[in-house]
């Protein structure tokens, strides 16, 4: 099992990626400060809360890792008249739960998104999510004739993941450029897009791989259902509170190298914010509702997080 440290490296420099294993590496590494020596519950907490800040800061835009690490902070609050041995078994059980609880909400987004997808359906995505793949597979499994058209997703070019990831399961999939996507989507007869989630908003806007609003755009236009997977973990409770999802941006050496551009800036915004208005559901491990039901889901799922 990872360090802390090793897991803080591993989010920062993209080894460890994807909203839903980033949540759950850092509640493993969570795990392993639960283990370090302290001299009572009170220390062992302080520990807890300077790893978690730690964690929170390695990597913004991706929601479901300050959730999984507000979520231990809030079991260990709750906890903190035990004594030492007992606290300690009690959030190590605590955090096994909640890893598990996530795997089984990717198992169950599969079953469902599966159900939504027929035979004959030609299916875009972007970048690369487990969730989405998850679905895609399980469809496939089923014995639905599918195709699947993934982007490469420049700069990081996680379509590659995507596409190597689907064709070894059986999958007719095709790559393309991301600035294809309008002239495939008629080209082919895209009748889908399925994309994954970094974080879904209060008022139902979603955060993805920057690129994600283009397709959505483009999808509007063509009259495409444009589908978003979401375990309830990406939902942000602070954006029903009115704080705004930072966009992470990485080093423009990740777009081209400096030295070959003299006196130009370079940006690379990594993430971007796709309106509600173009999403036309978004599938969780509860079923599939409309963005406007964002809300109440966050309501009834994070009461802990947001006191009510
Ligand atoms: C990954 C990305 C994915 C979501 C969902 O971006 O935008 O669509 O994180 O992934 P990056 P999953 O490569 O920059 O982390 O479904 O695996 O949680």
């Amino acid at each position: 099992m990872q360090g802390l440290e090793q897991t803080i490296e591993d989010i920062k420099k993209m080894r460890i990626r994807g909203a839903l294993d980033i949540a759950i590496a850092a509640a493993k590494a969570m795990h392993l400060v639960v283990k370090k020596d302290a001299k009572d519950t009170q220390e062992l907490i302080k520990k807890l809360r300077s790893a978690g800040e730690r964690l929170k800061s390695s990597r913004p835009s991706a929601v479901s890792l300050p959730n999984a690490v507000n979520y231990i902070f809030y079991i260990a609050e709750k906890n903190k008249e035990l004594e030492i041995e007992k606290f300690r078994e009690k959030i190590s059980s605590e955090i096994q739960r909640f890893v598990e609880k996530q795997e089984r909400a990717l198992k169950k987004i599969a079953e469902i998104g599966s159900n939504l997808i027929q035979s004959g359906d030609v299916i875009l995505t972007h970048c690369n999510s487990d969730t989405v793949n998850m679905i895609l597979e399980k469809a496939w499994r089923d014995g639905k004739g599918i195709e699947v058209i993934c982007t490469e997703t420049r700069p990081r070019y996680q379509g590659i993941i995507t596409v190597k990831e689907l064709s070894s399961s059986g999958i007719p999939t095709t790559l393309i450029v991301d600035s294809a996507v309008h002239l495939i989507m008629r080209k082919l007869k895209v009748n889908k897009v399925l994309v994954g989630a970094d974080t879904i908003c209060a008022n139902g806007d979603l955060i993805n791989k920057i690129g994600t609003s283009q397709i959505a755009l483009c999808a509007k236009e063509l009259d495409i259902d444009f589908i978003v997977a979401a375990e309830s973990i990406k939902f942000s409770p602070e954006s029903v509170m009115g704080s705004v999802v930072e966009i992470e941006e990485r080093d423009p050496s990740e777009v081209i190298k400096a030295e070959k551009l003299k006196d130009v800036r370079v940006l690379n915004p990594v993430f971007d914010i796709t309106d509600a208005r173009y999403i036309s559901m978004i599938i969780t491990e509860y079923g599939v509702i409309p963005p406007e039901a964002a809300y109440h889901l966050l309501k009834e799922k994070f009461g802990w997080e947001l006191e009510l």
